[in-house]
């Protein structure tokens, strides 16, 4: 059974100017499941920190790819947020963010990334995965 259908639960750690907590998502890869990512730790710095991402405690069944990806570099946690006119990447010569489209935690640069212009991206291996559609469920306080 790959498609989670409970009550959404979101249990983060709240700092700063925190407003905004995201700890599922979901994925559907082009066999057409669903499949599931929740942190039991998923929180953001404030604006001067440029929105920080701190990830942990993953459990799901479409493995780790924030905080747990194959090579560190890849991994969302600790990261600054970018965009492609605020690039606050790892990547040196490039900005991952003008790259790939959209926005988000780019380390060097990333297997999590749910809102790339033309196809997400969820990976926990050698290989980088499309997935056909994607779902974060999001807790406003
Ligand atoms: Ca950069």
């Amino acid at each position: 059974m790959h498609t989670k259908q409970s009550n959404f639960l979101c249990s983060c750690n709240i700092r700063h100017y925190i407003i905004i907590c995201i700890c599922n998502m979901q994925v559907q890869r082009n066999t057409s499941l669903w499949y599931w990512a929740e942190y039991s730790t998923f929180s953001i710095s404030d604006e001067a920190s440029k929105y920080q991402l701190t990830v942990d405690g993953y459990s799901g069944d479409a493995g780790d790819a924030m905080a747990a990806a194959l090579y560190s570099q890849w991994n969302a946690n600790g990261m600054m947020f970018s965009t492609a006119d605020s690039d606050n990447d790892a990547w040196v010569a490039g900005s991952c963010a003008a790259y790939h489209g959209g926005g988000s935690w780019f380390n060097t640069c990333i297997v999590s990334h749910l809102t790339k212009d033309d196809s997400a991206i969820w990976s926990t291996g050698t290989n980088v995965l499309d997935v056909d559609a994607s779902r974060m469920l999001v807790t406003v306080y």
